[in-house]
């Protein structure tokens, strides 16, 4: 686990020196990429730095009653008026994009712990032995001796809980627990996140788990489970991101698995795909995610690819 102390020393002189700043969250942004900014925009505010936080897609519903936060288009944004860019989590989704039209003077810093990433920034601040970005965040602010509100608290144990599903991923390390219960000292309720995050489902995104988990096909000979749902399936609903990544992360829980894989339509002519292993399994699935154009982690990432899926009674085909 790096320690970034000369990267964090070079952002604090950054940040202090700072006057009109953007955060970047990633697009169809995670409880990760959404904890990081809002826990930076609290911090640099604090500063008297004017912030604001640009991303492709809107603030998602499902934290829009527990957070306070507002999301930029990037096309909305004069893009050369900030003299420092910040890109917290996944920074090649949609940071890329933004880099190439801000002012030459402009300082870029990327903060980020997929262990794939190919963007170049001023300052690196990347490490895949973290589980969240936001875990990298709270060494940061450890290190910078910011005094952690409840709000601080909150937004980084969201992108902790969210990253490793609870706890429950192979990447919950002691080093996490020690910084969830810090924050959890500082007034997190981890309740109400979890609640926000894994539970709070609606009736109908039950449902459609229902139908992926009926469908799931194992094949004992390679330990791959494998779902889909068609764009019949879903009948106009889209489900979000991280429903289809829990669906994944259940079913490589079922016995003899050593991997799985949903596919779903996200929209007419474009599919999303969730990988996940089982831990000690020996598979890495972000190979198989970076064969069709993805990323992630070895043990849970996803791939996009044009296309469309059909069913023919369990048996399914992407043309
Ligand atoms: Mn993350």
């Amino acid at each position: 686990m790096h320690a970034f102390k000369q990267e964090f020393t070079t952002l604090q002189y950054i940040v202090a020196h700072a006057k009109k700043l953007l955060l970047v969250a990633h697009t169809r942004p995670d409880p990760d990429a959404v904890g990081s900014v809002l826990a930076m925009k609290e911090y640099l505010e604090e500063q008297s730095i004017i912030v604001e936080i640009a991303c492709y897609s809107p603030f998602p519903e499902f934290l829009i009653n527990m957070l306070d936060g507002h999301f930029s288009h990037p096309d909305d944004l004069d893009l050369s008026s900030y003299d420092v860019v910040i890109g917290c989590d996944s920074v090649d989704r949609g940071f890329a994009d933004i880099i190439q039209n801000l002012n030459e003077d402009c300082v870029t810093v990327a903060i980020d712990h997929h262990h794939d990433i190919v963007l170049d920034a001023d300052v690196l601040i990347i490490d895949p032995t973290y589980a969240a970005t936001c875990e990298i965040l709270y060494e940061y602010f450890i290190f910078v001796e910011l005094v952690i509100t409840k709000e601080i608290a909150t937004t980084l144990l969201l992108g902790i809980l969210g990253d490793t599903g609870g706890f429950q991923h192979a990447n919950t390390s002691a080093h996490v627990m020690k910084a969830a219960a810090d924050l959890m000292q500082h007034g997190a309720d981890t309740s109400c996140i979890m609640e926000r995050v894994f539970a709070n489902k609606k009736i109908e995104t039950l449902k459609l788990w229902g139908t992926a988990l009926e469908k799931a096909r194992l094949d004992t000979k390679t330990g791959m489970i494998v779902t889909a749902l068609t764009s019949e399936d879903l009948n106009g609903q889209q489900p979000s991101s991280e429903d289809i990544k829990e669906v994944a992360s259940i079913l490589s829980t079922v016995p003899d698995t050593r991997y799985s894989l949903i596919i779903f339509q996200i929209s007419k002519g474009r599919i999303k795909a969730s990988l996940r292993a089982q831990k000690d399994a020996g598979v890495d699935v972000s190979k198989i995610a970076h064969q069709f154009g993805g990323g992630g982690h070895p043990l849970a990432s996803g791939f996009e690819m044009d296309g469309k899926i059909i069913d023919h009674n369990g048996e399914w085909e992407i043309v």
